[in-house]
């Protein structure tokens, strides 16, 4: 007996356009929406851990809901700790750089200062400027490969401390007040801090993926000169154009990460434009280091209420 069509949908090879050997592919001729066929989510999964961040173009039918019932088919949904969700959505993020916090323009992984950071997400080009704007992302296993054999072994056995209160200022010494008054009033309003390893073992894949970003307060062990220089050797080897790809967004246009093995830059280079996209986010697991250890939530903390000067 022959099934259904429905039931045998798959991403056929031809549909997979890989953007670089490293990193990046786009998917065409699939409609993103709740009601995917299994085996559809299922070739979704799979070319997200070869290609760790896919795109799909002309997704203009997705409203936040749909972009939710999609997701969703992922995983569990959660919405941001400190940022909370649009009304009405369990997850969706409104980055808009008419707004403090809108503007993404530093290396990160996703929330990585909590121990079980979202694994995946999906994002939405809403309104997209006519020049600039792009989004870079980084294959942090890659990253890894191309350490040498020390340097390794040297990132295999090192903890670092994520938390959402590193020093703002001093990262973007250009923020506008708007943006230091988000980052003070709603982004840190709860202070989290994780020890991650910074070598991650990928649940799914087995890969190891150097686990750093923005969020990084420090190294276990190590002073902060030391912490800044050698955050900066791995970070340069996350960074290096071969472990890139950077996708020039259309408004409709969706792109999905494994967070466990990426990072990403909003390139800020569309000035006064306006900017806005929403992300739906995919619930993840506590990382695994090499040697078997996972990572340890230190703090959760509600930031004390500020004595206004009279
Ligand atoms: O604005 C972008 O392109 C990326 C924003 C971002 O960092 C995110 O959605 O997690
Ligand atoms: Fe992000």
């Amino acid at each position: 007996m022959t099934k259904p069509a429905f039931i045998d949908a798959t991403i056929p090879e031809a549909d997979v356009a890989p953007l670089t050997a490293r990193v990046g592919a786009e998917i065409s001729n699939v409609r993103l929406s709740g009601d995917l066929p299994h085996s559809v989510v299922v070739a979704i999964n799979k070319l997200l851990l070869r290609h760790k961040v896919v795109f799909f173009r002309d997704q203009g039918h997705l409203d936040d809901a749909e972009q939710e019932r999609f997701a969703q088919r992922l995983g569990d949904l959660v919405p941001h700790p400190t940022q909370g969700s649009i009304v009405g959505t369990t997850s969706i993020l409104e980055l808009d750089s008419s707004r403090g916090g809108g503007r993404a323009d530093q290396w990160h992984t996703d929330v990585t200062f909590v121990d079980a950071y979202p694994k995946f997400s999906v994002l939405r080009g809403v309104v997209i400027p006519s020049a600039g704007g792009d989004t870079i992302w980084s294959n942090t296993a890659a990253a890894y490969e191309s350490l040498p054999p020390t340097l390794k072994r040297f990132a295999d056995d090192l903890w670092a401390v994520h938390s959402n209160t590193y020093d703002y200022a001093a990262v973007r010494p250009r923020a506008t007040e708007a943006e230091a008054k988000h980052f003070d009033e709603v982004f840190t309003s709860t202070i989290y801090e994780t020890e991650h390893p910074v070598v991650r073992v990928h649940p799914e894949t087995g890969e190891r993926t150097l686990l750093l970003g923005n969020f990084v307060q420090r190294f276990v062990g190590l002073s902060r000169s030391d912490f800044h220089r050698i955050y900066e050797l791995f970070q340069s080897y996350v960074t290096a154009p071969e472990n890139t790809i950077r996708w020039r967004w259309q408004r409709g246009d969706v792109a999905i990460w494994d967070n466990r093995a990426t990072q990403h830059y909003a390139v800020n280079d569309y000035g006064d434009q306006r900017r806005v996209v929403h992300r739906a986010t995919v619930d993840g697991d506590v990382p695994v280091a090499v040697d078997g250890r996972r990572s340890v939530s230190r703090t959760k903390a509600a930031k004390p209420a500020r004595i206004k000067a009279a």
